[in-house]
């Protein structure tokens, strides 16, 4: 097959329900939205992605978007760099932000998807990646619970290997964050990796005091502690803390990480692959990482993930999270701690249509 052309774009909003609900210091999820992304060619191959919405009625809302957008790509080859530069353009003037840059970035993922997909090829394998292993942490769970909850759930997290978890702070009061780290690195093999996530939560003087009082607690590192895009801030908060500093998640493309690490905000970086741009946006931000010598993680969206940070040269760890493991024929499979890409054609995603029927939001 030469090439493959657009016929259409269909979207599916459904609401997961998660095994532990996850509290963050701003957001309280029991259920997570998603926006199934499906890229239909006149070839008859479909290409598959899916984005995380927040909100349901996002999920919801996105649907038209990325039906609408459907019609304008019409007739268009499927060719993600230049179908990127033309959804770019379709959303100049409104501007790229909110949700829009995930509706860019699952059809630049399902793209690439129906690419692999024609030819036969894991999607790492098209990208030039060697299929290895990625390191992962498991981030289903530790939410902000008290301290003996936090450890039992720390220790039920290692199930399946994993070497590395990440708990959230960002508590009112810091001696309750601190307790709950203890109790968790208390509970912990001392091999194991502790990742801690802030979500933003404290002010520049919160994080300045509360950073480095981290400093000696085995943590390995911590992320998003103040806004995320205030980079000059962040910078001398990582400047001023022993443990490394983690951001990334909200990089909206390529420019912002640019900015991050220009201005030296972070020891490390995560890309989401949503914001970052699907896999066209994560190859270029990967590119400017890797320039820097600056370790790159994933953030959510881990089956896709894998065969990207396969690809990554500063591949570091791969957040793993089961949210569409219930919508998937094949779940991302993770062995001895580590996460396998799929073998499948393609970048894996195959839904399951029951399961899709399921948690569909009306
Ligand atoms: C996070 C992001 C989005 C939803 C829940 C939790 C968190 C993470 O920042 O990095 O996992
Ligand atoms: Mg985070």
């Amino acid at each position: 097959m030469h090439h493959l052309t657009i016929r259409s774009l269909s979207a599916t909003p459904v609401a997961v329900p998660l095994k532990r609900p996850l509290r963050t210091s701003s957001q309280i999820f029991s259920t997570v939205p998603l926006l199934i992304v499906e890229l239909s060619t006149q070839e008859g191959i479909t290409g598959n992605a899916y984005g995380f919405c927040y909100t349901d009625v996002i999920a919801r809302s996105m649907q038209t978007v990325v039906t609408d957008l459907g019609t304008v790509l019409a007739g268009q080859r499927v060719a993600p760099h230049s179908l990127s530069k033309r959804i770019a353009q379709h959303f100049k003037l409104i501007g790229l932000g909110g949700p829009l840059p995930m509706v860019a970035s699952t059809v630049d993922v399902a793209a690439w998807d129906a690419l692999a997909v024609a030819a036969g090829m894991p999607l790492a394998d098209l990208l030039g990646a060697e299929r290895r292993p990625v390191p992962a942490y498991n981030s289903c769970g530790l939410s902000l619970i008290g301290p003996q909850e936090a450890a039992d759930e720390a220790e039920e997290l290692l199930a399946g290997g994993f070497r590395a978890v990440k708990m959230r702070l960002g508590r009112p009061n810091f001696a309750d964050d601190l307790a709950a780290v203890r109790a968790v690195r208390g509970r912990l093999p001392s091999e194991v990796a502790l990742m801690v996530d802030f979500n933003q939560a404290l002010t520049f003087a919160d994080a300045m005091q509360r950073c480095p009082a981290l400093d000696d607690e085995g943590i390995y590192w911590i992320e998003e502690p103040i806004r995320h895009d205030d980079y000059m801030h962040l910078a001398q908060v990582s400047a001023t803390s022993k443990t490394p500093i983690q951001i990334g998640e909200n990089c909206v493309g390529a420019r912002s990480v640019a900015e991050a690490l220009e201005t030296i905000a972070s020891d490390y970086l995560m890309f989401d692959l949503d914001r970052i741009g699907g896999v066209t946006g994560w190859r270029v931000a990967a590119g400017l990482a890797a320039a820097h010598n600056r370790e790159v993680s994933s953030h959510l969206s881990p089956e896709v993930s894998a065969h990207l940070l396969a690809g990554t040269a500063t591949m570091h760890w791969l957040e793993y999270v089961d949210w569409a493991a219930a919508l998937l024929q094949e779940p991302l499979r993770i062995v001895d701690g580590m996460a396998i890409a799929s073998e499948l054609a393609g970048n894996g995603l195959r839904w399951d249509a029951e399961a899709v029927a399921r948690y569909r939001l009306s």
